[in-house]
């Protein structure tokens, strides 16, 4: 009896020992969960993924991110004004541990013509970051946030219009990776599919721009990976040595394909189907939504060129969609045998077919002022308030204000051709310079005369109707 009693007061004893030693070592050196330390995220582009950290607990992690807008080869003889993250296209990768806490840094270079903020997909919050990283040209902003949930995401420009900022390159992945680690693997690339949408046919040279109706449409002049036809590719493949494990971080960019992503000449040992934890083995073909992500992992077992493809082949065959990894090594007869070559890939068509689009209004009856009012305030709001603001006073440095916009009342054609033919260069408002850019608008006469007469009738404007037939009027030029 006394002895069985000292048995369990021991027992006790050692529970209570380790419990409060276990304890007190997870207060000091930070538990699993809890964050110790920090260090700055080493950022990498394309093709180059950073080096895993290898922590054992959370850290606090800096990342600084800059925006640029400049000009950069789209293809050869292509060059295309590009807005950026870190100056190439795809964006920076970012590489972080679950649990991590983010304090992130957006900058917009001051040369920039346009506001840009952040959605960060791995992000629990509103807008994923955007609506706290909203930066005019010469501005940094700072926002924090936890990274709960690991997997491999995209991050994105979310400013108005998304579709156009997301087109011009404003795009990149950010890996969080899982607390147990990711298997070893001997080499790992990052790869972004993306596509553009230029006033140029697919490799007419010179300088392109941004086509806001072939983008609304969704016909790509372009897909890519790594921001340019060819960027992958030759000289500049991704290497690899026989008997090497790979893994691909993929993103797909969009703004608008689904992409069947494809590796010609291997087959995915794993898929981290959609960048998540859902292992899928043995597949060749996988699919990546647009703003969606995969990792594939596979074993090089014989020498020769891999080619990265969209399956969906005339983006691969005749608008870009093209990379390659070149595997170097001895021969493995039992694998592959017979000659192998180098498989040149040729444009199957010499000329991407136009697409002449004939346009037509659908003819919608005038409507009386306060319809005009009612319609115009929702489209207002969907449409120009991310710029503008709700209340029309604009952002200081950045949008002009609408209410009260001399420069707006002033207008013979009631500021019609602004949202039918987008607007930039020097303006004055109120005394106050901007030089911007303001997008065309995909806007119906109906919906354009709403907005006009709303815009010009509220916050203290005073005006009459702009009708549909005033817009169609400007819209053919008259
Ligand atoms: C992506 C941001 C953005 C969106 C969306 C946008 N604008 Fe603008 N807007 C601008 C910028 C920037 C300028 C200044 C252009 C310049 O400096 O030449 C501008 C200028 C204007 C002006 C002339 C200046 C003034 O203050 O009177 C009007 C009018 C205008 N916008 C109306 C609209 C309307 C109506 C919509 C919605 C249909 C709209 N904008 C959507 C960015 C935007
Ligand atoms: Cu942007």
């Amino acid at each position: 009896m006394t002895i069985a009693r000292v048995k369990v007061t021991a027992a006790l004893l050692t529970i209570l020992i380790c419990f409060s030693y276990c304890h007190s070592d997870s207060t000091t050196t930070g538990g699993n969960d809890s964050v110790s330390g920090y260090y700055e995220a080493k950022l990498t582009d394309a093709p180059n993924v950073p080096a895993s950290g290898n922590f054992k607990y959370p850290k606090k992690v800096i990342v600084r991110l800059e925006v640029l807008e400049h000009v950069m080869r789209l293809a050869d003889g292509v060059e295309y004004n590009f807005w950026t993250f870190g100056g190439k296209v795809p964006g920076k990768f970012i590489r972080i541990r679950e649990g991590d806490e983010v304090e992130f840094y957006l900058s917009n270079h001051p040369n920039n013509k346009l506001p840009h903020n952040i959605d960060l997909h791995a992000v629990t919050g509103p807008g994923g970051g955007a609506e706290a990283s909203m930066t005019a040209p010469g501005h940094t902003s700072q926002f924090s946030f936890k990274a709960i949930n690991p997997g491999l995401f995209i991050y994105h420009c979310a400013t108005a219009p998304v579709g156009m900022h997301i087109a011009n390159g404003m795009y990149g992945l950010i890996l969080v990776e899982p607390k147990e680690g990711l298997p070893k693997v001997d080499k790992e690339f990052y790869v972004m599919q993306s596509e553009f949408y230029t006033k140029a046919k697919f490799g007419a040279p010179g300088l392109t721009s941004f086509d806001m109706e072939k983008a609304f449409n969704e016909h790509p002049d372009y897909v890519v990976f790594n921001g340019s036809v060819g960027a992958q590719m030759g000289d500049n493949s991704m290497q690899v040595k026989v008997g090497e494990t790979v893994r691909l971080f993929i993103g797909n960019a969009g703004p608008a394909l689904t992409s069947s992503f494809h590796v010609i000449g291997e087959i995915f040992d794993r898929v981290h189907v959609e960048g998540g934890d859902l292992i899928n083995k043995n597949v060749s073909t996988t699919l990546i939504p647009a703003g969606g992500t995969s990792i594939v992992e596979f074993k090089c077992e014989t020498p020769g060129s891999l080619t990265l493809v969209d399956h969906s082949v005339f983006r691969a065959f005749n608008k870009g969609a093209l990379a390659q990894i070149k595997v170097s090594g001895k021969e493995n007869v039992n694998i592959f045998s017979g000659k192998q070559k180098d498989l040149v890939y040729q444009p199957e068509g010499s000329a991407v077919q136009s697409i002449t689009k004939a346009h037509k209004e659908v003819v919608i009856p005038e409507k009386a002022m306060a319809e005009r009012m009612e319609s115009g305030k929702i489209l207002y709001e969907g449409n120009c308030a991310a710029c503008h603001q709700k209340n029309g006073e604009g952002l200081a440095g950045a949008f002009p204000p609408l209410a009260k916009s001399d420069y707006l009342m002033a207008r013979s054609d009631k500021g019609v051709n602004i949202p039918l033919h987008g607007l930039s260069g020097k303006i004055k408002v109120n005394g106050v310079e901007y030089d911007g850019i303001m997008p065309q608008m995909q806007l119906n006469n109906d919906e354009i005369a709403s907005i006009l007469t709303y815009v010009r009738n509220n916050w203290g404007n005073k005006s009459d109707l702009v009708t549909a037939a005033e817009v169609e009027k400007a819209r053919n030029g008259k």
